[in-house]
């Protein structure tokens, strides 16, 4: 693909009304367009980002067991009055009317849909668990959106949703749910942290916050830092493996504000372990019972007995996550990017100096892209006619991890490779694809 037929209005600058980091990178590199307060148009490369962190959201919510289906965005005030959250959940709720002078919605959350599809559809014990997820916009009238796609209006989220016969069952869903996230955000080359947190108008006694570190973050966090060498790698989704996952975490005192107790705070962390600070939450789990099993009615037959079913709610910020990995990731200073491969818009970029009456370069350009093609590395060509330097830092600022340069250091077969942040190399077309393929594993 050609630089010049992408759609990416880059500006020059950065943007006044954006205060972090990521709200500037996304639109100086056009990856988004406000379109009204809190609610943005995704252009191509934004949108191409969005959709590889959507993927690995679904394969780790696959691998877990649970089944992916898709809900409306619109949804009927009866099941929220039945729930009882209609009136609760206040002005964030963004209610409309159709034709017949029906009251509707837009769905914030799905706890009430799901719940209703549920009891029309299992009636036996024998069915359960039954762990269910789907990938879908969401609106909030948030009082104050701000931080572009952060916090905003209009949002992507992931949300499942699990059904168990007790307790215990649903705390194991609840632990395959909790590993499934550290799975999610690793591959993302994050490190979120799970924090025992609040539950907010979800409702339920527990719940974790993953939150990954950022200055900029919304959430203030208390932790002992040594939670953040608890490795996952070796759980299994048995169950007694992810409960001594559970506990290898839950060893530490790690907490969201509206948990924060100084004096416990102090009795369990010694003070060189100490850390007072922010972060953003990029998932949140709950456990929250028979809460809206009870009031809807779901129930299952257990021998002979009606039980309302036991349910949690997991929430991933598909869309927040472009922006909390730009946060991660993005050196503010030297305006230099670097996306983890897993997610990034492209993984090379091939830079080719371009001389009006001459296309050689670009033609060596054009003969590296289909031998990467044929390896399934994504590459992208800038055939703009903008001088070298200025093409480069275009791409520092988009931040595809690899850089091949063609220019006048170009000598004979050799390649002038840059990885973003480390020393450029000089090697033949086929060690540096065996380089990008080591590192995409
Ligand atoms: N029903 C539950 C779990 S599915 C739920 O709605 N949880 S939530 O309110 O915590 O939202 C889940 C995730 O969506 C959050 O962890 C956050 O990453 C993301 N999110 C929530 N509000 C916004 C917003 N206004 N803008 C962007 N992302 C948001």
């Amino acid at each position: 693909m050609y630089f010049s037929k992408l759609f990416v209005p880059i500006l020059k600058n950065n943007p006044s009304e954006a205060k972090i980091k990521s709200h500037k990178l996304m639109l100086r590199t056009g990856m988004i367009k406000q379109s009204s307060s809190g609610i943005y148009s995704w252009l191509p490369l934004g949108f191409k980002i969005m959709k590889k962190i959507e993927k690995i959201v679904r394969e780790e919510q696959n691998r877990v067991g649970a089944q992916e289906i898709l809900m409306p965005t619109i949804q009927s005030s009866e099941i929220w009055k039945e729930s009882g959250r209609y009136e609760d959940y206040g002005e964030e709720m963004l209610r409309i009317k159709d034709r017949q002078n029906r009251e509707m919605l837009y769905g914030p959350t799905n706890e009430e849909l799901i719940t209703d599809i549920f009891r029309t559809s299992i009636k036996s014990y024998k069915s359960l668990p039954q762990l269910l997820y789907h990938i879908q916009w969401k609106f909030r009238d948030e009082l104050r959106p701000r931080f572009g796609i952060m916090r905003c209006r209009e949002f992507y989220m992931k949300d499942a949703y699990s059904f168990d016969v007790n307790d215990d069952e649903a705390l194991l869903s609840y632990n395959k749910f909790f590993l499934s996230y550290l799975r999610t955000f690793k591959r993302m080359d994050l490190s979120a942290i799970p924090m025992a947190a609040d539950t907010g108008p979800i409702g339920g006694n527990l719940s974790h916050e993953f939150i990954i570190l950022a200055d900029t973050g919304e959430s203030k966090i208390y932790t002992d830092k040594r939670i953040f060498d608890v490795n996952s790698s070796e759980t299994t989704i048995e169950k007694d493996s992810l409960k001594s996952l559970r506990k290898d975490f839950e060893k530490y005192y790690a907490v969201t504000d509206e948990k924060f107790n100084q004096n416990e705070f102090e009795k369990h962390v010694p003070e060189e372990y100490r850390l007072k600070t922010k972060g953003i939450e990029v998932g949140h789990i709950f456990y929250f019972g028979d809460k809206y099993s009870k009031p809807m009615n779901a129930s299952v037959d257990f021998q002979g007995k009606k039980m309302f079913v036991k349910m949690g709610s997991y929430g991933v910020g598909v869309s927040r996550l472009v922006g909390a990995i730009i946060e991660a990731k993005y050196d503010d200073k030297n305006e230099l990017m670097k996306w983890p491969l897993s997610v990034s818009p492209f993984d090379c970029a091939i830079i080719p100096m371009i001389n009006k009456n001459e296309n050689s370069n670009l033609e060596k350009a054009n003969n590296i892209y289909k031998y990467f093609k044929d390896k399934n590395i994504d590459t992208i060509i800038d055939d703009s006619d903008e001088n070298i330097s200025t093409k480069i830092k275009n791409f520092n600022l988009i931040g595809i991890p690899f850089q091949i340069v063609i220019g006048k250091k170009t000598e004979g077969d050799l390649l002038e490779f840059n990885e973003i942040g480390e020393k450029t190399k000089k090697i033949k077309i086929a060690e540096a694809a065996q380089i990008i393929i080591n590192k995409k594993k």
